[in-house]
């Protein structure tokens, strides 16, 4: 059994490539980096990669990361800029026993010297977004302007399953914020035992509850990825109530051994795409419930 799970409609493309790989027999490792590669190099997608959401001095920094299930390898770029694809430098990280995780200029050093493509990444739209931003001193930030992670998880006919992140952001962040897209256990985890997990939404909230960790840990214990995934933010959201605060921004992904997937969210509406043994598709899943639907496409 192969199968593949990916957030939002940006992903659909990915996703298809990556189910398309995976179903010719590749490694989910191939699967999830062309998945997200291909997001990273479409500038009309404006979180990721070329063309994504400058910080507020100017700056385009990607945060990513890639985690191995059967060797529970973790590798990871932190704000580093001019990177054509982050995900490929997380992936070369991933393995190194020591270096695997890191940040800035040494990221960027690090793909040069693996031959890694590197480029402008912010185009004439992205300036223009920054530059209007600038001129209205915008100081609330919201995780949901489109400033959406592509997160992808991946199992392949061997059993083997990975997760992959990448995304700019919060637009207009300071400069050196991080998120939870690069720090395993909020922003991704993956075990090929019990399955895999990422998040996308506020990095600030999410990372508070240790989310994907949270989704696997339950998956472990037996929940299915669906079950999983809402008792995990469920979890999270009544401790912030608790607390006088908000629900917040935040959905997650699963996917488990076997090629079952599920996703929860606290928006009104999260689409992902998705696929078990056949061709990714687009599905949505509506706050507080467990049952996805797919989206009938014209
Ligand atoms: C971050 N989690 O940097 C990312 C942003 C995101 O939907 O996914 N927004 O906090």
């Amino acid at each position: 059994m192969y199968a593949l799970i990916g957030t939002w409609e940006m992903c659909l493309e990915g996703a298809r490539r990556g189910t398309s790989l995976l179903q010719g027999g590749s490694s989910a490792g191939d699967a999830v980096e062309q998945a997200i590669r291909m997001v990273e190099d479409e500038p009309a997608y404006t979180s990721v990669g070329y063309g994504g959401l400058p910080d507020c001095s100017g700056h385009l920094l990607f945060d990513a990361a890639y985690m191995d299930g059967r060797s529970l390898r973790v590798g990871g770029v932190i704000s580093a800029e001019n990177l054509r694809n982050p995900i490929s430098l997380a992936r070369k990280l991933c393995g190194r026993e020591t270096n695997c995780l890191l940040a800035g200029r040494g990221a960027e050093q690090a793909a040069v010297s693996f031959g890694l493509p590197m480029r402008e990444m912010r185009t004439e739209a992205s300036m223009e977004k920054w530059r209007e931003a600038v001129s209205k001193q915008r100081e609330q930030l919201s995780a949901y302007q489109g400033h959406d992670t592509v997160c992808v998880l991946a199992l392949d006919e061997d059993g083997n399953m990975v997760a992959g992140t990448s995304t700019s952001g919060l637009f207009m962040k300071e400069p050196g914020r991080v998120g939870d897209s690069p720090l395993v256990g909020s922003g991704f985890y993956c075990d090929a035992r019990f399955g895999a997990a990422a998040a996308t939404g506020l990095g600030e909230d999410i990372m508070r509850g240790c989310l994907s960790y949270e989704v696997v840990s339950r998956m472990r214990s037996g929940a299915s990825p669906a079950e999983a995934c809402r008792e995990a933010l469920n979890a999270l959201v009544e401790r912030k109530k608790s607390l006088g605060e908000d629900e917040g921004s935040m959905s997650l992904i699963a996917l488990s051994p076997d090629g079952a997937f599920g996703a929860a969210t606290t928006l009104r509406v999260f689409p992902f795409a998705a696929g078990r043994g056949e061709q990714a598709a687009l599905f949505t899943v509506a706050a507080g419930e467990t049952r996805f639907r797919p989206v009938a496409r014209a």
